[in-house]
């Protein structure tokens, strides 16, 4: 008769919208792990996500919490800068981490992560790019790996926010939102981005003062692939993340057909997601569940601490390139180590991608 492994005890860092959403999601959704610590120095905002996982125990730095419970594995969901001071204590005590997006706020702090992972026998981060697990970029990569419809020319992207939080500033354009496609191009194309370019069209109103967007965002891989992302944050109507996947012979299209579609009273219509969190709820479950079981294993499932290191170099080139207004080379400082030669598998997904 199998047994089952203990639960992960895990520490949550960070109990805004993100991190209280993924107690939640350990809490009820997801099996072999508990959340046994949370962490923020906000103890109303600690409280109420403790409220959320009978148990736990909260605490107002890592370092508290970690001399006062056991635990094995640690989900950190504050802002970047603030992922390498858990980061680092949390390799040393050997914790399997996942760590939010952005690994690290900027590329020299990023490396100090991927060089202190490299002490470890083995990867123990895990990034949280989510769509990764979505099922919609699943199907489009293996169009693209499958080749049917002869090579992929160019993407079309669109990321579209309903509206930004307190002190979004231009950069995070490119360091929080399109963070996710610098990530998923080449996830997509299997090839790294080679330069980046920001165009600014007329500005939306309803931005914050001070704020320049929406912008277009063009990226170029190593062989040729374009894609231009369309990054809006204040467009009100709902949030929205598509892609259309131009091939040689064909036109492959995700995103837009996640909910139902009702013709009544003379019209067509079909809600919108309100936020992330419902656009790549299942993203989210799936990412968590499969960081859970391969920490089980002793493993890594999913984005690693080096796909971090280079999203923090293409991103770096993209605050470049809206300041420059100029196509900006992309330099990556180090060939990838051994250490990270590992591939993350597909997982199966129902089909409903065309071209
Ligand atoms: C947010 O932090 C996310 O990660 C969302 O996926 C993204 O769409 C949004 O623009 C970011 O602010």
């Amino acid at each position: 008769m199998s047994v089952s492994p203990a639960p992960l005890r895990v520490a949550v860092v960070g109990a805004g919208a993100m991190g209280a959403d993924h107690v939640r999601r350990i809490t009820t959704r997801i099996s072999g792990a508990e959340v046994t610590a949370i962490v923020d120095p906000d103890t109303g905002r600690a409280t109420a996500a403790a409220e959320l996982a009978p148990g736990s125990v909260t605490f107002a730095s890592f370092e508290e919490a970690l001399e006062a419970v056991e635990l094995d594995a640690v989900i950190i969901a504050t802002p970047g800068f603030l992922h390498e001071p858990v980061i680092l204590p949390a390799l040393d005590a050997g914790l399997a981490i996942l760590s939010e997006k952005p690994l690290s706020d900027t590329v020299e702090s990023s490396l100090r992560i991927v060089e202190a992972e490299q002490k470890l026998a083995r990867p123990h981060i895990q990034v949280g790019f989510m769509r990764r697990f979505d099922a919609g970029y699943l199907q489009l990569r293996e169009l693209v790996e499958r080749g049917d419809n002869g090579a992929l020319l160019a993407l079309h992207c669109a990321h579209r926010n309903p509206s930004t939080p307190p002190n979004y500033s231009e950069s995070a354009l490119i360091t929080d939102s399109v963070i996710h496609e610098i990530d998923i191009v080449p996830f997509l194309t299997g090839e790294p981005i080679v330069s980046v370019e920001v165009k600014k069209p007329r500005r939306n109103s309803l931005a914050p003062d001070g704020l320049v967007e929406p912008q277009f965002v063009l990226f170029e891989t190593a062989s040729g692939t374009l894609a231009i992302v369309e990054i809006s944050v204040n467009i009100q109507f709902g949030y929205q993340v598509t892609t259309d996947a131009v091939f040689e012979s064909g036109v492959a299209s995700i995103g837009r057909a996640e909910t139902i579609q009702i013709a009544s009273a003379g019209q067509i219509g079909q809600s919108v997601t309100p936020s992330f969190k419902e656009r790549f709820g299942l993203a989210y479950d799936t990412e968590i569940q499969r960081w859970v079981d391969a920490a089980h294993r002793g493993e890594i499932d999913g984005p690693s601490a080096w796909d971090g290191y280079l999203a923090s170099v293409v991103a770096d080139a993209g605050v470049l390139a809206q300041q420059s207004g100029k196509k900006e080379p992309v330099t990556y400082a180090i060939e990838k180590p051994a250490f990270y030669e590992t591939r993350q598998s597909l997982a199966t997904a129902p089909s409903s991608a065309t071209a």
